[in-house]
């Protein structure tokens, strides 16, 4: 086919297809104002408070986004996320994370080892990098560059674990009890802007070079200034197949709530990946926070918990959940 002709049939078929939302036009609306800090799961650390504090200070939601992270990333007891976090089945403990700003600026790691900040490193790629995504041996150099300690992260206790699986390699990929619990965090500034990251060691005994959802833009992460943040955690080759975070925030950008914006990207899941249906341990849930300061969580099974830290509370919360 001719080019004109082609770009003639594209703009037809458009024409007819597309339906603009009126939200495209209209002005973003005001923010509520931070500071708000919602993330995944209940670390019963001094995780949202942590950032918390930082937005108190009149620190940006980047910087709070960075620091409440560190926090779960320097504990050797979260098996999930950094440092004690469990290696692969050969025994490898790689680490994703990514960030973004309140520009839609990112940054992203996956699969770096012996840095125990990965969510740090994330911000450097996006600050200081003309790239977005740095992996492995690439990540791993320029993380030393930047004054990042190597170092060796896995912990006793991640060792035995992975010695005793080891016993059985039984693989079942699922997100099961001890395998989640990925921080996935947004941050709201008094400014009213808003940023977001995400952290895992990802699947416990996963396939060598394994990258789930979490670092991925779009998929474990994605903020729009202009609309509001969604982030993940669970199963990440279910969330990245529906573009997850994505979804979310398009749902809102479209004039969803939270709430009904998260609904909408479990639905997907339930709809497009019915083989997960009858999967007892599968899990994948959303949290979320638009411009107005209002809040979503959502979960596929029962089992997701938020916590929220506004108007100086911080609470954890049981997410509403679509599957029994
Ligand atoms: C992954 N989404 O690597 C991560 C795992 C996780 O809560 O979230 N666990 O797929």
């Amino acid at each position: 086919m001719k080019r004109r002709t082609f770009l003639k049939t594209v703009s037809a078929a458009g024409a007819a297809a597309t339906v603009v939302p009126k939200s495209v036009f209209a002005t973003p609306p005001a923010s509520a104002g931070g500071p708000i800090i919602l993330s995944t799961w209940d670390f019963k650390l001094p995780v949202n408070e942590t950032g918390y504090r930082v937005l108190m200070g009149g620190g940006s939601a980047l910087e709070a986004v960075e620091k409440s992270i560190n926090v779960v990333e320097s504990d050797p007891k979260t098996t999930s996320v950094g440092r004690g976090g469990y290696p692969d089945r050969d025994g490898h403990l790689t680490l994703d994370a990514c960030i973004m700003d309140e520009h839609g600026s990112a940054g992203a790691v996956l699969c770096l080892e012996h840095i125990a900040q990965p969510i740090s490193v994330a911000r450097a790629v996006m600050e200081k990098t003309p790239h977005v995504i740095l992996t492995g041996e690439g990540a791993l150099r320029f993380a030393v560059e930047q004054g990042f300690k190597k170092e060796d992260l896995l912990t006793d206790g991640a060792k035995k674990a992975w010695q005793d699986w080891l016993k059985s390699s039984k693989y079942s990929p699922p997100v099961g009890e001890g395998n989640h619990d990925t921080i996935g965090l947004l941050a709201m500034d008094k400014l009213g802007n808003l940023a977001g990251g995400c952290s895992t060691s990802g699947l416990a005994w996963k396939m060598r070079g394994r990258v789930g959802d979490s670092p991925i833009i779009g998929a474990g992460l994605y903020v729009d200034n202009e609309v509001g943040a969604a982030t993940s955690t669970g199963l990440g080759e279910a969330v990245i197949k529906v573009a997850g975070s994505f979804l979310v925030v398009e749902a809102m950008r479209n004039g969803k709530s939270p709430q009904e914006a998260c609904r909408i990207a479990i639905e997907r899941i339930i709809r497009k990946q019915p083989q997960y249906k009858d999967v007892d341990n599968f899990l994948v849930g959303f949290i979320a926070l638009n411009k107005q300061g209002e809040i979503g969580a959502v979960s596929y099974r029962k089992g997701l918990q938020y916590s929220l830290h506004r108007d100086g509370v911080n609470k954890v919360v049981d997410a509403e959940f679509m599957m029994k």
